[in-house]
Parts: structure tokens; C-alpha cells; sequence
């Protein structure tokens, strides 16, 4: 009979703090759980102590309860954690990971990488797939059982707060940018890019020399924009010709493609007009029930290409965490307890949140 591995005199408390949502639109609270026993760990599953986890607004979406997809309830959010992995489950083979290994948990928890999408490298599509937080127990918790062939292995160079939100809205950007079919000195509009996802979108953009067009609102955001190398900035709550705007900073043209990372349906309101012809609209936010206003006699005319970018696969977030530890990419956060999460959720509902809030587990 084998048994589970563990780091050496690993000592589990009986309990551990993780924030809960109860029921869809219930507020999060603090509240102890269990903590799985690693001879209970099945082959391929890891159990990680938590270092700390980024919140994302998908987080607020699932505790609400706000998506067509419902998640789990009791709900434990968070799905862009960074931890180290204290046992690894009996007879599991081949782990690319090891014990004492600091690893990332992305909203892609596990994908069973044998179904067609999975074979194709579609592994977010994955037929059974699990998502962090929503289908099975997320990172806002102490302790969370992993998938030791879908972590993310987490370099040396990058601290753990710094790595943790480009597990989700690192990765997430820097693959819709990838598949933007753009190319060096071409524009990029990116609405929402003082939040979390829109800030890393304008870094991997210049990191990628593309030319940025970054739309949010407010000072702070625009400061934050600007900061990171936005070449054209426009206040969404001032602007009065969007589509003016950008035609203007293109040399009457338009952009060559738009990565919409709002949580609202109004970041995506005009983007088939200030497209130039063969432009591609990457849809990555995800307003709850709104539909794509899209002029069908546009799109065609001018041969826009919608392309929803839903997260990433291993390789994506292999490639988003290797540029983000190069230096070239630096999430903007502050730091926070997990305790904190009621009031991260309020602020982030209201679009306060300049960059991120990494809540630490210390
Ligand atoms: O795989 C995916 N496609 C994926 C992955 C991760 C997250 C999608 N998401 C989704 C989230 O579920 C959410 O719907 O992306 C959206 C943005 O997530 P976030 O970056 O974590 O949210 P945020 O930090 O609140 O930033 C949103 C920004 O949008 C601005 C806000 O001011 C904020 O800075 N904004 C809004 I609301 N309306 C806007 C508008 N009309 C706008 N900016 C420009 N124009
Ligand atoms: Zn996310």
C-alpha cells in the first residue's frame, strides 16, 4: 500500500479560515473548513498551503451569481493563487512538480487532457473541465487541493504576490493579445485598462511593441495608464465621440484590433465603428446577460473578426508568468488579509480598484 508524500514533519491544524459565499448573492464571510487529509488526495492531486491569491472581478461575478453558469454553493472563491505543495496524492506518476515547489492555481484547475478540445490544446474548453472557484473550491482558503499537471510552476525572480494575478488576468490577456493577429506598431484599444486585466493588457501590448489605446475613467486610472506606457488615453465618463477619439489617434483609420476587459457591456458599445477593416474585436470581459450590438452589415463590409479569449491554456500561463518574472510585465497591486474581501468586493463592484488587490494568507 503506498501512502501519500508530504514535506518532512508536515503538521496540519484540524481547521483553516477560508471566505464563503453561502448562497448566490450572499455577502462573503470568514469561516473555518476542513482541510483534506493528503492520504485522501487521489493520484494526480497535490495539496498546496496557500501564500496568497489576487481577486478578479470573475470573483464577483461568481459570488453574486450574476453569469448564465452558475457555480457551486457553499462557494469558495479565487482562482489566481500562488502556493506551495506540502503532499502530493499516493501513486501518482510522473508529477512534473515537486514537494516544497511553489506552484500558481489558475481558473483552469484541471482539464482532463484526453477530450477533443483538450487534444486540439483548447484545455479551457476541456469537456470536464474543473474551474477554480466556482466549480470546485477556489484560492481564498489556507489550503486547496491542486492538480499536480495543471499547476503553474512559479520561477525564481517573481515574489508570490507579483505572480498571482497573472494567473488569471495575466494569462488571460496576454492570450487574447497573442491571438489578435496583430502585428509591432499596429493599435490596440483596450477598454477597461486601469483594471486588473485592462493594466496587464496595456504592458503585454508595449511589451509586444504595439501602440495602445487605453479607455477607462477617472484620474488614478489614467495616471496608472499612462505610467505603463499607454500611447493615447480616454476617459469613458468624459469622452463624447469614442470612435472620434480613436479615428483621430489613428490617423483616421481606426485600431487594428480591441481587447474589451470591462465587466460592463458599454466597454464593447462602438468597437465594430473604430475597427479599421480586417480588425479583430477580442471579447475577454464578461458582462453578465448583455448581448454584442454589432452592425452585421459592418462586420461583414469591413471584414471584423469577433473572437471571444476565454483564460488560457498551461502554455499561455507558462509564457505570461516567464515575461511577467523577465520584469518586462509588473502587476500593479496592493496588499491585503483575506479578511478584507467583503470591502474588496464593494470597491471592485463600483470600479475603484486601480490594478489589483492581492490579499496575502499570512
Ligand atoms: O477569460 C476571460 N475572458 C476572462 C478572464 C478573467 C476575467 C474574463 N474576465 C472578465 C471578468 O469576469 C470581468 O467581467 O473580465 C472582466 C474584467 O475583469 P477585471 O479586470 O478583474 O475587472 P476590474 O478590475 O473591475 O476592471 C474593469 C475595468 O473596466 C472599467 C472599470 O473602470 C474597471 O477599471 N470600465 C467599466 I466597469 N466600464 C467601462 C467602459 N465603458 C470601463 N472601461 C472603459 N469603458
Ligand atoms: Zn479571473
Amino acid at each position: 500500500m503506498s501512502t501519500a508524500s508530504t514535506i518532512p514533519n508536515l503538521v496540519l491544524p484540524k481547521t483553516q479560515k477560508v471566505a464563503l459565499v453561502a448562497t448566490a448573492g450572499a455577502t462573503v464571510e470568514i469561516k473555518d473548513h476542513p482541510i483534506t487529509d493528503p492520504e485522501d488526495l487521489a493520484p494526480g492531486e497535490c495539496l498546496l498551503k496557500m501564500l496568497c491569491t489576487g481577486v478578479c472581478h470573475t470573483d464577483l461575478h461568481a459570488a453574486l451569481g450574476d453569469w448564465p453558469v452558475k457555480p457551486i454553493t457553499p462557494l469558495i472563491g479565487g482562482h489566481e493563487g500562488v502556493g506551495e505543495i506540502i503532499a502530493i496524492g499516493k501513486n501518482t506518476t510522473n508529477s512534473p512538480v515537486q514537494l516544497g515547489q511553489r506552484v500558481g492555481v489558475k481558473w483552469i484547475a484541471n482539464s482532463c487532457y484526453n477530450c477533443e478540445q483538450c487534444r486540439k490544446g483548447y484545455e479551457q474548453n476541456c469537456h470536464n473541465v474543473k474551474l477554480s472557484g466556482y466549480t470546485i473550491d477556489g484560492t481564498f482558503s489556507h489550503y486547496l487541493v491542486s492538480y499536480v499537471h495543471s499547476v503553474t510552476p512559479i520561477p525564481d525572480g517573481i515574489s508570490s504576490e507579483a505572480a498571482a494575478s497573472i494567473l488569471c488576468a495575466g494569462l488571460t490577456v496576454y492570450r487574447a493579445l497573442k491571438y489578435s493577429e496583430t502585428t509591432p506598431g499596429d493599435w490596440v484599444v483596450i477598454p477597461g485598462a486601469g483594471g486588473g486585466l485592462g493594466h496587464l493588457a496595456v504592458q503585454y501590448a508595449k511589451y509586444m511593441g504595439r501602440r495602445v489605446i487605453a479607455i477607462d475613467g477617472g484620474e488614478e486610472k489614467h495616471k496608472l495608464v499612462m505610467e505603463l506606457g499607454a500611447d493615447y488615453w480616454i476617459d469613458f465618463t468624459k469622452s463624447k465621440d469614442i470612435v472620434g477619439d480613436i479615428k483621430k489617434a489613428t490617423g483616421g483609420y481606426g485600431a487594428h484590433a480591441a481587447v474589451v476587459t470591462t465587466a460592463s457591456s458599454s466597454g464593447y458599445t462602438q468597437a465594430i465603428d473604430y475597427l479599421r477593416e480586417n480588425g479583430r474585436l477580442m471579447a475577454v470581459g464578461l458582462p453578465a446577460d448583455a448581448k454584442l450590438d454589432a452592425s452585421i452589415f459592418f462586420t461583414v463590409f469591413k471584414s471584423i473578426t469577433i473572437h471571444g479569449s476565454y483564460v488560457g491554456n498551461r502554455q499561455d500561463a507558462f509564457e505570461a508568468i516567464a515575461i511577467a518574472a523577465s520584469g518586462a510585465v509588473k502587476c500593479r497591486y496592493v496588499t491585503k488579509k483575506l479578511s478584507d474581501i467583503a470591502q474588496v468586493y464593494d470597491d471592485m463592484g463600483k470600479g475603484k480598484i486601480a490594478g489589483r488587490i492581492v490579499l496575502s494568507m499570512d
